[in-house]
């Protein structure tokens, strides 16, 4: 275990400066790994988000929202070097804090975040600003002051998806991270200060939610609340922004299903189904937490399945080989227990894993890779964002059936569909009521729209589609 040294952080980033926090309750960041105290941070205040709207209103009047797409893709290319040169420190502090395994925390929390930057600073290149319909121009110009909240899963990358698109736009940004995770965001104000970004073109205001977020919600002089985060905060969030009629991006939970059609190859499907969800210990919101199975093949796929989870490597996460580190934190552990205690009570049948530390791990938020069957579409386990390694595997008679399922949620995040035919596998596609979907084993594309229909959202994050939802949009007839 690495050993661990405390870090006191006591200020927020505003408006260029690290400015001591206004209030003096202090929030503990906790290794999910060990439960150790690893840093403290402030618990900032409803005065402090005043300050940091001020900078940020300052920086978008002050000249912001009218520089060129060249400057600012000059500030994110300065931005994007100052982050490379901390690649290293932000994969292990990810590690720390969301208690991601070290490879795995390289690849999503620096790589990935490091690409999306980078394709904003190409986007900057081609994106037509002003467009012409006949005689008139459409001009695109900036929404106003943002706060981007973000949550604990993929914490750099989310508060680097909404500055890198909403700077781009030429947004001035507030951004809140989670209280469980907010160490990486200090390394992002870091390198956003050697960048030397305009002053209050970014800043940071860290705390909870009921304090720091509430105040920035409700603030008059923000324009644009893009949030991340749980169904029900999302909902506050829509509600108190609505007061003051602010645009509102919503990009909330999943419960999605992977189709596995009769013709698939049955394990690499079960394989790459299992793998997708237990990424990050089944922290994301596209996890396919949903297995659909046909009832001709579907003892065989439990078998695999169990087979498949019994294989992971749970543990220390900064130790070589690790494959599924601990939850986030305590709370959210429980949340899983209460999910697999429900799967058991409504009949459910546990195939591998359930309740209980996985074996040798009575220290950290460890939960055990756990997989159900004959699951229900109506079970609780079938319907809720789980947000654990836990798999719920339904069976289906034909690929009506399996689409009637799989629609059959609250949700419409992501979804994948396994077929030998490619054509019946993008018939499937099409049916399904989800923002995005994986046939086979496509690629993800950064390009690409990212979010949801129904409860998982409003909006799009990432590339052009990104990039639109922080702009407003004039007519000028001639
Ligand atoms: O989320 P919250 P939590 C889901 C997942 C998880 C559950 C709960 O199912 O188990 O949500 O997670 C801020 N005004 N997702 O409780 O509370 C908060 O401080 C303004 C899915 O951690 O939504 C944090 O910065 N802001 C999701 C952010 O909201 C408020 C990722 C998210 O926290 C606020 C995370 C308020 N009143 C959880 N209250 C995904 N889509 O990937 C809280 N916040």
């Amino acid at each position: 275990m690495a050993p661990t040294t405390m870090v006191r952080r006591d200020s927020h980033y505003v408006g260029g400066h690290w400015l001591p926090s206004t209030g003096t309750h202090l929030l503990e960041v906790v290794d999910p790994a060990n439960e150790q105290v690893i840093a403290t941070v402030p618990d900032g205040t409803a005065a402090d988000v005043e300050s940091a709207v001020a900078a940020a209103r300052a920086a978008f009047d002050g000249g912001w929202s009218t520089t060129t797409a060249a400057e600012r893709k000059a500030h994110l290319a300065r931005l994007l070097a100052a982050l490379e040169d901390r690649a290293e420190e932000i994969t292990s502090v990810c590690t720390a804090e969301v208690g991601t395994p070290r490879g795995l925390s390289s690849l999503i929390h620096t790589r990935a975040t490091l690409g999306i930057l980078g394709s904003y600073i190409e986007l900057l290149d081609r994106f037509e600003f002003t467009q012409a319909l006949g005689p008139t121009l459409v001009l695109h110009e900036p929404v106003g002051v943002v706060a981007a909240i973000t949550p604990w899963n993929v914490p750099i990358q989310l508060l680097v998806t909404k500055m890198a698109a909403a700077l781009a736009a030429g947004c001035t940004v507030v951004a809140k991270p989670s209280e469980l995770t907010p160490l990486n965001a200090y390394l992002l104000a870091e390198a956003a200060h050697e960048a030397e970004l305009p002053p209050g073109v970014w800043n940071l205001v860290v705390g909870s939610g009921p304090t720091v977020g509430e105040a920035l919600i409700g603030h008059p002089d923000v324009d644009m609340i893009s949030f991340t985060g749980s169904v029900r905060t999302g909902q506050r969030v829509a509600e108190v922004g609505s007061r003051t009629v602010k645009r509102v991006h919503l990009e909330l939970g999943g419960k999605s299903a992977l189709v596995i059609l009769e013709d698939a190859a049955l394990r690499p499907a079960v394989e790459a189904g299992i793998r997708q969800l237990f990424m990050n210990s089944g922290q994301g919101c596209v996890a396919w937490s949903r297995m659909l199975v046909p009832e001709s093949r579907y003892e065989e796929a439990v078998a695999i399945a169990r087979e498949v989870a019994e294989s992971y490597v749970v543990g220390d996460p900064t130790v070589d080989g690790v494959q599924l580190g601990p939850l986030v934190s305590s709370a959210q552990r429980e949340r899983v227990w209460a999910y697999i205690q429900a799967g058991i009570d409504e009949g459910a049948r546990v195939v591998t894993g359930g309740l209980g530390p996985p074996e040798g791990l009575d220290t950290g938020w460890y939960v055990r890779p756990t997989v159900f069957a004959d699951v229900e579409s109506e079970m609780t386990i079938a319907q809720e964002e789980i947000f654990g390694p836990v798999l719920a595997m339904l069976a289906f008679a034909d690929d009506d059936d399996a689409v009637r399922i799989a629609n059959d949620s609250r949700f419409g995040l992501s979804g994948g569909v396994r077929s030998a035919d490619p054509d019946r596998a993008l018939e499937v596609a099409r049916r399904l009521r989800t923002g995005m979907v994986t046939i086979n084993d496509g690629a993800f594309n950064p390009l690409a729209p990212f979010g949801g229909y129904k409860q998982s959202g409003t909006g799009r994050q990432l590339g052009s589609y990104g990039l639109d939802e922080y702009l407003e949009r004039k007519s000028v007839y001639r």
